[in-house]
């Protein structure tokens, strides 16, 4: 394969991510950026020409490439496998597409319990073997030297591509089930729930250094509905991973700081949060509970230097060093410049 090396790491040691996430200091502030592996590196477009989407995250030798593109230009403290959350809906049965200016698409949703026959919990080892064999893949070319974090969405934020069948600005359709047809909701969420524990078990097995739950959408339901819908199967996943292993696991649970306290509650290491809450909000709703990672608006990368610089250090002084990992509010977008995440790196090592 062209434009692949899976070249080993052999220049330099980051700790600082593992040491925060299991309770040391650091002399340095730990950063990685969320999405650090997507669109806005022009060596992720050149494969994303050559390879379809679920071609490059089903491929390890072009997963493990993607992970380290990031890595081979900045000083980041932690690798993030190249994959996705909706590999999870794919294995068990659902199809999953990706199209051009469109986004994820489900063709089939699960919408009635008849649709619920055709979900099934997949033997993860089986239908992802490709994610262990990237991470198997990828820990070689980090070399020990780089941590590297495995992902899973949440079952709700899963719930919502399987019933609503796209992205969407509401997930109103998955909303609608949850409210008219609660049997059928919390059935799918069971499913889903078993198939990410053992996908994360999965993860851990094969070493990598820390869990993320990506929440995305949990912010789209009120705070009731959130004790509901989301909080109890995150807790679920929590519980069963950490019984079996004792590995850091980080829930960010986009637009949903209401629920800090409760989410700091279930035993998660850190917290991942977005930018609509401030540092000493979220300290005070978390207390010394857990580590917190976040939280910049992405926005701010298309501000000036100055700007962006000044806003990173004010961000990094309100959150104060240990137990904090400095990264965006949410994923990097396309249109980022390198060199200002460049600047949003070295920003936060000089702080
Ligand atoms: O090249 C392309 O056009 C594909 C864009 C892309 C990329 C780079 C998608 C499609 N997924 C990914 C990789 C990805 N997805 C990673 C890689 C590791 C890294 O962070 O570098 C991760 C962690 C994800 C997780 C993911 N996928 C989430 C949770 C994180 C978040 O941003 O909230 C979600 C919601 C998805 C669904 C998804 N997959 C892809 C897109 C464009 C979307 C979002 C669509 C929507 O808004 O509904």
């Amino acid at each position: 394969m062209q434009a692949i090396d899976n070249q080993r790491i052999t220049n330099y040691k980051r700790p600082s991510f593992v040491q925060v996430l299991h309770g040391q200091q650091t002399e340095t502030t730990p950063v990685w950026v969320m999405r650090q592996a997507g669109r806005y590196l022009p060596e992720y477009m050149v494969l994303r020409r050559k390879y379809s989407f679920f071609e490059r995250c089903q491929t390890p030798e072009l997963a493990t490439e993607i992970t380290m593109q990031p890595l081979r230009r900045f000083a980041l403290d932690a690798a993030i496998l190249f994959s996705d959350i909706l590999v999870v809906p794919q294995a068990m049965g659902v199809e999953v597409l990706l199209e051009e200016n469109i986004g994820p698409v489900l063709p089939n949703p699960i919408r009635t319990m008849a649709d619920l026959k055709r979900v099934h919990i997949p033997d993860v080892s089986d239908a992802l073997h490709y994610v262990a064999q990237a991470i198997d893949l990828t820990k070689v070319a980090l070399n020990n030297l780089v941590p590297l974090i495995g992902f899973a969405g949440s079952p709700w934020t899963i719930f919502c591509y399987m019933t609503e069948g796209k992205g969407s600005k509401t997930f109103d359709k998955a909303k609608a089930i949850c409210f008219s047809n609660p049997e059928l909701a919390t059935k799918l969420l069971d499913k889903i729930t078993e198939t990410t524990i053992a996908y994360l078990k999965m993860k851990a097995r094969h070493g990598v250094d820390a869990l993320q739950i990506f929440d995305s959408w949990g912010g789209l339901l009120s705070p009731e509905d959130y004790q509901t819908w989301s909080l109890p199967y995150i807790q679920r996943i929590i519980n069963a991973v950490k019984l079996e292993y004792n590995i850091p696991i980080i829930v960010f649970a986009k637009g949903a700081s209401y629920a800090l306290p409760e989410l700091a509650a279930t035993g998660a290491t850190a917290l991942g949060l977005d930018w609509t809450c401030s540092p000493q909000f979220a300290r005070q709703m978390t207390q010394e509970k857990v580590v917190l990672q976040g939280n910049l608006d992405p926005a701010l990368l298309l501000a000036s230097p100055q700007v962006l610089e000044q806003r990173v250090k004010t961000m990094v002084s309100g959150f104060k060093r240990g137990q904090y990992i400095a990264n965006l509010g949410h994923g990097i977008t396309p249109n980022i410049a390198v060199e200002q995440v460049q600047r949003f790196i070295d920003t936060v090592k000089s702080c």
